[in-house]
């Protein structure tokens, strides 16, 4: 890194500087001295030393976009899953070695600081992590981009294991302050509910208006992060908002003399930002998860009008400077929000507000599962936002009419295309209305895009033809590999220079060493010494003892039934199985590791957790295993986890049914830190699969259309049982209390419904899950071609990156192009 490609302006970063602004930080800012302060104290020292640095490319970065006027993308999301933020600032920043230097001085270890950090954790899976990897990626490539959200006083739950059981813990992640965050208590905008709508007349006569007399007042304050990119010197902004009560609110009680109901209400209109919302599609009264969504929505559309009106008269114009992604369908409600404040606040006429909303807007769509397609009641709706209702009804009046004028005397295709679904009540489906209201809309890999294009939106595709596209999902580099890596990252270097942090195709270049033995043994170590870290991890963390020397056989990810957490578990009770019946030597010795939460409500994986746990205990306490199978739960698994377990993995379940994990972003840092993937051919599996070459994983199982075929002739897993004695004595050992003699009935519905409906058709797949297993049996008993294959992953994963994520959308959807 060259220091003297910054600003000479800008704060020194040599490593007496750094050790000077720590030191000073910590009195002046703490206000503690070297010989009281804690590990915290000086993890807030250093941080705010980092952050000073950041602020200064801060300013300047967005005074460019102001100065350029050039067009910006917003990246509207109801999670961003950050993670940690001292590493990623000082390593993009360029000054990690630095900084690790002036804390030596200091007699300080920075390992140690960074653990003082919480995570935030402001989003719940692979959805929120993604819009994370687009931050860092668009200020990479010095794209103005600017993400907006809630600031949640509580983010993702903790979790802890009682007796093998989930207990959720509340995340307080901001008790002991923020040092990333800068409130600004300037930047509020109001946001109202309730009430309803009056028609009048415009003045002139001309048209009617609209006028909404909102019941209830909430504030959004910003809060902004600042966003560095790798190695050069844009910083972007993360804008999340907070809700605070209104004065007004307040007075009017006050002036009632009713103190106590004041501070009540006060409090009601705070919880908006309160809790981050666990991804739970089915559970009901979600109230207050509308009420976040238009609050962040309706305060980030103030914000971008009002910035682009502070430069910009003529709102036509709104298109060519400003676009909005719309982070799947739970800030959808912005397409009326939009059309509201053109049409009732800025007096816009209805075509010309309808073609500005439809050129700014587009649309991500991240799962094809029925029960997490977004549908609002209208009544709950109306009621809380009345204003929005007659304009949804009024879009979907005039799309409706348009549909009947392309299919005349299709009755069927109104009902199926409406916005407004009738089944069940009336419902809004959110889907419908962030397609029709979008330019764009994409899928995140390809098999997902194409399922979209030929089922779900079937409707939409021939109607709106082009209109679906395909953006392949990726991961930063930077994040999870340069900094969860370090090892391999500098054996990367080695062979072929730094170029790839930047530019991760280049890792193509290290094909060549597949065949160099020292290179592949020095690979192999690499991944032994973070499979050793992660034992002495696992010890300080989970108090649990691993062998580094067995395989680590990797699952981590939300549990769901979608993903078979319990097609893994019924593997690894054949394993122990066949152990048990005096075949334990067949068994390249194993060690699987299953992480994940669990949604709240979501009863049956909490079950499948407390599942596996009990059969680990049973495996763990039968001396007939040996020591070559070992089954653990990693409670809480979270971004800085993920860091620790994901390099020392040589094994990457990835095993949904196919058709139903729309991408999945997890099997690539897999990938990409020299695991080999066993995987249904599912989600981005499919592009990993053409990338690395089929010899260079293990595929299995129904295809998606084969899964479609199945469950359209009639799937009866009873009878793939009786035709699997194996599988059905596995079936039978869950369902009849084998891991839970305590209480025998415990898994007794669990097994039934796996014998009569499985859904995610566990059973169908599982001999041959079981067949791929051998076959990475087989190949993990030859070191050097196992480890040879792994190499091979990491050096196709080039196109995973999220660079090239964000590059396609910024030439096939955005129109963006970067600041130099
Ligand atoms: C999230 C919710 C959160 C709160 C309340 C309701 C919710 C309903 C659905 C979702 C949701 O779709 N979550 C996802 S989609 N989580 C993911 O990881 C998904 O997006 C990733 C990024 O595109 C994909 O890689 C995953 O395959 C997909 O499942």
């Amino acid at each position: 890194m060259d220091p003297s490609r910054y600003n000479q302006d800008y704060l020194p970063i040599d490593v007496e500087a750094l050790q000077e602004a720590v030191s000073r930080r910590l009195i002046y800012r703490i206000g503690k001295d070297p010989f009281t302060a804690n590990d915290w104290d000086w993890y807030r020292a250093l941080s705010f030393a980092v952050r000073d640095r950041l602020i200064e490319r801060w300013m300047e970065t967005q005074r460019s976009y102001y100065r350029k006027d050039i067009k910006r993308v917003y990246y509207l999301s109801l999670e961003f899953l950050i993670g940690r933020t001292l590493t990623n600032s000082m390593l993009n920043m360029g000054f990690m070695d630095s900084c690790d230097a002036a804390l030596q001085r200091l007699g300080l270890d920075l390992e140690r600081l960074r653990e003082e950090e919480p995570d935030a954790a402001l989003g719940n899976g692979g959805l929120g992590r993604l819009a994370a990897c687009l931050l860092d990626s668009m200020a990479t490539l010095d794209l103005p981009g600017t993400g907006y959200g809630i600031r949640y006083e509580y983010g993702m739950f903790r979790q802890k294991i009682e007796d093998g059981r989930q207990i959720e813990v509340p995340d307080n992640w901001l008790s002991r302050g923020n040092p990333w965050e800068f409130p600004r208590p300037e930047v509020v905008y109001p946001i109202r509910f309730g009430g309803h709508v009056a028609v009048g007349k415009r003045h002139d006569g001309s048209r009617y208006v609209f006028h909404w007399m909102p019941d209830e007042e909430v504030l959004a304050m910003a809060y902004d992060t600042p966003i560095p990119g790798y190695h050069t010197d844009t910083v972007n902004n993360l804008r999340l908002w907070s809700a605070r009560a209104t004065e007004e609110f307040d007075l009017q009680c006050f002036n009632q003399g009713q103190y106590i109901k004041a501070v009540e209400g006060k409090a009601l209109s705070e919880n908006i930002s309160k809790v981050l919302y666990p991804e739970d599609s089915s559970s009901e009264n979600q109230k207050l998860r509308l009420r976040q969504q238009y609050f962040f929505v309706s305060a980030s559309l103030q914000d971008i009008l009002r910035r682009f009106q502070s430069n910009h008269d003529d709102l036509r114009e709104l298109p060519d400077k400003v676009t909005i992604q719309l982070n799947d369908t739970h800030p959808a409600i912005a397409i009326p929000e939009l059309m509201r404040l053109l049409l009732d606040e800025r007096e816009l006429e209805w075509q010309a507000a309808w073609e500005i909303t439809v050129r700014t807007f587009s649309y991500t769509n991240h799962t094809l599962l029925p029960e997490a397609l977004e549908t609002w009641p209208v009544g709950l709706f109306s009621q809380m936002l009345p204003r929005h209702m007659q304009l949804i009804y009024e879009i979907n009046r005039r799309f409706m009419l348009q549909v009947s004028h392309a299919y005349p005397g299709d009755g069927d295709i109104l009902r199926r295309m409406s916005i407004i679904g009738e089944e069940g009540g009336k419902r809004i489906r959110m889907a419908h209305l962030a397609i029709v209201g979008s330019h764009a809309v994409n899928g995140v890999s390809a098999l997902h895009t194409h399922l979209l294009k030929s089922s779900t939106f079937a409707d939409f595709e021939r109607y709106f033809p082009g209109r679906i596209k395909n953006v392949t999902n990726g991961i930063t580099p930077r994040r999870w590999l340069n900094q969860a890596n370090p090892g391999l990252a500098l054996l990367i270097n080695e062979a072929i220079g730094d170029g790839w942090v930047k530019d991760l195709e280049r890792l193509q270049e290290l094909r060549e060493f597949a065949d160099d033995p020292a290179f592949i043994e020095r690979f192999a170590d690499v991944k032994m010494n973070r499979k050793i870290r992660f034992a002495a991890y696992a010890r300080r963390h989970y108090g649990q003892l691993l062998d580094p020397h067995t395989m680590y056989d990797v699952q981590v990810k939300r549990i769901h039934e979608y993903k078979r957490q319990l097609l893994n578990l019924m593997r690894t009770i054949t394993h122990y199985r066949r152990m048990r019946g005096g075949n334990a030597r067949e068994l390249m010795p194993r060690t699987v590791l299953i992480g994940g939460k669990a949604a709240p409500g979501y009863w049956r994986a909490k079950q499948i957790i407390r599942l596996i746990h009990d059969v680990a205990d049973v495996i763990d306490n039968d001396p007939q295993v040996e020591g070559r199978l070992k089954l653990l739960f990693l409670p809480n698994y979270d971004v800085s986890s993920a860091a620790e377990i994901i390099p020392a993995a040589n094994l990457s379940q990835q095993i949904s049914t196919a058709g139903m994990e729309a991408s999945g972003t997890g099997n690539m840092k897999l990938a990409l830190n020299g695991a080999l993937t066993i995987g249904t051919m599912d989600g981005a599996n499919i592009e990993i699969h053409d990338r690395v070459g089929a010899d260079n994983i293990f595929t299995f199982g129904l295809s998606a259309d084969e899964v479609a075929n199945l469950k359209h002739a009639g799937y009866r897993p009873r009878e793939w049982a009786e035709r699997d004695e194996e599988l059905k004595a596995v079936v039978e050992m869950i369902r009849d209390g084998y891991f839970s003699p305590e209480e025998p009935d415990r898994y007794r519905n669990l097994g039934e419904d796996l014998l009569n409906q499985d859904p995610f058709m566990v059973l169908a797949d599982y001999r041959a899950y079981m067949e791929a297993d051998e076959r990475v049996n087989r190949l993990y008993a030859e070191p050097a071609e196992w480890h040879r294959r792994a190499l091979i992953n990491t050096a196709m994963m080039g196109y995973f990156s999220s660079d090239r994520t964000i590059d396609e959308y910024a030439r096939k959807i955005w129109r963006v192009k970067p600041r130099r």
